[in-house]
């Protein structure tokens, strides 16, 4: 889709720090990021929302999350938990119309990054 940001970043026109890639998705460090290491998994195909996908393509997306969630904790001793969202509609506050998932690392201290 020409004018979706993610899909530039996935076809590299747009800088990003990849965190994980395959032929089907990737991952990438969040502009705004809420905690250090947030991150994003989007489908390489362009999907908007959840409304959109196709159920296989979502099994398949969200089946990454554990092995990229465990590569983030790995990445630092000090996250101990973390928030993984999906907004979906602007409703829903999704302001990028190319669906993703937030990974959001929580570390062991108090960790407001504000
Ligand atoms: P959401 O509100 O759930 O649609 O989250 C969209 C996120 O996308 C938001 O946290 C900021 C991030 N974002 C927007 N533009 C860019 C960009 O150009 N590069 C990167 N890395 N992240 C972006």
């Amino acid at each position: 889709m020409t004018d979706c940001i993610f899909c530039k970043i996935i076809a590299g026109e747009i800088p990003s720090t990849k965190i994980y890639e395959d032929d089907e998705v990737l991952a990438f460090l969040d502009l705004s990021q809420a905690t250090p290491g947030h991150t994003l998994l989007v489908p390489k195909q362009h999907v908007q929302d959840i409304f959109a996908y196709d159920t296989d393509l979502a099994s398949r997306v969200f089946a990454r999350l554990p092995k990229i969630a465990r590569a983030i904790k790995a990445s630092d001793p000090a996250i101990t938990g973390m928030n993984i969202i999906n907004n979906n509609g602007a409703i829903a506050y999704q302001s990028v119309f190319h669906s993703h998932i937030h990974l959001i690392p929580r570390y062991k201290e108090a960790d407001d990054f504000s």
